[in-house]
């Protein structure tokens, strides 16, 4: 098998992304609830299966070397192997999609030993294009270099200056939801009663969405866990190339996998004060996500 060739592959998803964007632009959703998955909060649509398909069928004919790993089509028995491996999310944040709130997209990424390689996110309402290429930095709309403010990046200053993104997620009951719940409490708390106080939460209703955010800067850091790969590995690319980093969303994991599940992710900053924060944000955690 040849050396993949990554900015071929990031021009190539980048082209499937406007054709994505294109079949959810012509959508009609239903916020009727028919296509439940696991509850009301956890939804698939004809467009979610017509967007992977044209998307795999694609790929699989253009790089039929490399493997597939798509939420739609997921198999639990096949989990990311170190192949390179397309890891695509066709409609990340499909609730806002079946709700017509303009924050959707597509979300197409390409792993390498289960390292994220090359990352695109498209969201098709507000017609913005995240991609980053691992090495060859990350950029808005393929012309503007993350994170925006550049060389002019402020350091970060904890929580209390922080802009935190946080996912309510699809899983409402049992310790996860204990975890994020009463994290959620101690994070927004004043400090005299023993929270975080931070400034405030944003909840995009996608995680390529959240983590583009903080790859802009225009987030300080997203904690999520529940996700899969395919809603995280484009746009961890994104991150990494825009100076964020991503550790896990439980104490102690400065590392953490692809498929983990539970993410911390960190805007681009000097790197003392990204660690600090990491612990201080760990320090608030309630309880451990099990994922
Ligand atoms: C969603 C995520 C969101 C998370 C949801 C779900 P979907 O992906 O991006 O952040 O909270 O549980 O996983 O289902 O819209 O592709």
């Amino acid at each position: 098998m040849s050396t993949p060739n990554l900015k071929e592959i990031h021009d190539f998803l980048v082209s499937l992304a406007y054709k994505a964007g294109d079949i959810i632009n012509n959508a009609l959703p239903d916020n009727s609830g028919t296509g439940s998955k696991k509850n009301s909060a956890d939804l698939v649509t004809e467009y979610d299966r017509a967007v992977e398909n044209m998307i795999s069928t694609s790929l699989k004919e253009k790089y039929p070397d490399y493997e597939f790993h798509g939420e739609e089509t997921y198999d639990p028995a096949s989990p990311i192997t170190d192949a390179p491996t397309f890891v695509v999310d066709p409609i990340d944040g499909t609730v806002n999609f079946v709700h017509s709130f303009p924050y959707a997209c597509v979300s197409l990424g390409f792993a390498i030993s289960r390292v994220p390689a090359v990352g695109v996110v498209y969201n098709p309402f507000t017609k913005t294009l995240w991609s980053g290429i691992r090495g060859q930095g990350a950029f808005r709309n393929q012309e503007t270099r993350l994170p925006l403010k550049g060389d002019n990046v402020e350091p970060l200053s904890g929580l209390p200056n922080a802009l935190v993104a946080i996912e309510w997620g699809s899983d409402r009951t049992g310790p996860n939801w204990e975890t994020k719940v009463r994290t959620f409490e101690k994070l927004g708390q004043s400090k005299e009663d023993g929270g975080a106080m931070v400034r405030s939460f944003r909840s995009l209703g996608s995680a390529a969405l959240n983590i583009c955010a903080v790859a802009e800067g225009t987030m300080d850091l997203y904690w999520e866990g529940g996700c899969w790969a395919w809603d995280v590995c484009a746009a961890w690319v994104i991150l990494a190339e825009a100076g964020g980093i991503m550790v896990d969303g439980n104490p102690g994991g400065w590392e953490t996998a692809l498929d983990g599940r539970r993410y911390l992710a960190i805007r681009g900053a000097p790197e003392a004060g990204q660690k600090e924060l990491v612990e201080e944000f760990w320090s608030y955690i309630q309880g451990r996500l099990e994922y």
